[in-house]
């Protein structure tokens, strides 16, 4: 009868000294399985003496139970251990402080749209909007633009697989819709996106413009010089900045100039300009013989480069957050 208890005392030795789930499993089978030591001396009941039995059989009925008493005690400690370790490996420290979400800024281009609206604003323009996907009509025959001009060719624009639309290659139809809904005096500035079929250092397929238009009784050349000669001295933030004109040509004006600015010892193109074309004024249904208006048209993507010193126009448009966190 002493196997019995040696039994149980190295069971429960082996049992303790385990802390893995299946290896526990397999120690359990050594005493308890199919042919387990414990087992074993059950399958030798029979060969004792009748009376011996029933106590013997009791003794190995306690003694499996003190087995699998302890065997589940184990179980639920392994378990209790490995839950305690996950917790752990997993924990969170609610009280650290957060990491922060990146704060965005705004791009130098879309800054520098914002300091010439405003800057407009100041002298009485209203800012005028319109869609990038526009139609020959407003883009190009309603200013004049007739259709042998190269810039309507498949060369110079984008036009949409439908036929009929196209990418405005300027913001002058922003100004065609705005004299379609609004009687002079109109006073606005078209900021946007504009597309044209070119690319390299200078030329992006996408880049911005900024237009203005000031139609009323008697506007003059005059006005449109005093009006831009303004404009960039606030811009560039130089009272002595000077400002040139030299003829030019362009469907949608007559006269037509380009404008210059005074640069170190130099002169810079800054843009375009113009009286708008009585036939513009015509295509709006407005009298020409009583309105007049000067249009112009100026880079915010050059006046962006100039501002802050950028000399490669591509770098605007490439979207690397080394180059563009700089201006924030
Ligand atoms: C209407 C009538 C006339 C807008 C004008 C220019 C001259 C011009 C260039 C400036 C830099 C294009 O982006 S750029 O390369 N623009 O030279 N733009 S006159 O004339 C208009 C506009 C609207 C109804």
């Amino acid at each position: 009868m002493q196997d019995v208890d040696a039994i149980v005392k190295e069971a429960l030795a082996a049992f303790a000294g385990i802390d893995d789930a299946d290896q526990l499993e397999q120690v359990k089978a050594r005493y308890l399985g199919k042919s387990g030591l414990l087992t074993g001396l059950l399958k030798r009941l029979g060969k004792l003496p009748a009376a011996e039995r029933p106590a013997y059989g009791s003794r190995i009925n306690a003694a499996k139970e003190s087995l699998e008493a302890a065997l589940n005690e184990r179980r639920e400690s392994i378990q209790a251990r490995k839950l305690d370790a996950r917790l752990k490996e997993e924990a969170l420290d609610v009280t650290l402080p957060g990491r922060g979400l990146g704060s965005g800024g705004l791009h130098p281009v879309s800054r520098t749209l914002e300091r010439i609206e405003t800057l407009f604003r100041s002298m009485g323009f209203e800012v005028a909007d319109g869609p990038e996907i526009e139609t020959d009509y407003y883009n190009f025959t309603a200013l004049n633009q007739p259709e042998n001009h190269p810039a309507r060719s498949m060369h110079d624009t984008f036009y949409l697989a439908d036929g009929r639309h196209l990418l405005r290659t300027h913001t002058s139809p922003i100004q065609i819709r705005y004299m379609e809904s609004h009687h002079p005096p109109v006073k606005i500035i078209a900021p946007g996106r504009v597309y044209r079929v070119d690319s390299d250092a200078t030329h992006s397929p996408m880049f911005h413009q900024i237009e203005g238009l000031w139609v009323d009784e008697h506007i003059t050349l005059a006005d449109l010089k005093g009006v831009l000669a303004e404009f960039l001295r606030l811009f560039f933030e130089r009272d002595d900045l000077k400002v040139r004109f030299r003829p030019s040509f362009f469907p949608f004006t007559e006269p037509s100039a380009e404008i210059d600015m005074s640069f170190g010892e130099g002169w810079l193109e800054m843009g375009g300009a113009g009286m708008v074309h009585p036939n513009v004024l015509k295509n709006v249904n407005i009298d020409s013989e009583k309105y007049q208006g000067f249009a112009f048209g100026l880079g915010p993507d050059r006046l962006a480069m100039l501002r802050y010193g950028v000399d490669d126009l591509r770098l605007f448009f490439e979207n690397d957050l080394r180059f563009l966190k700089q201006f924030n």
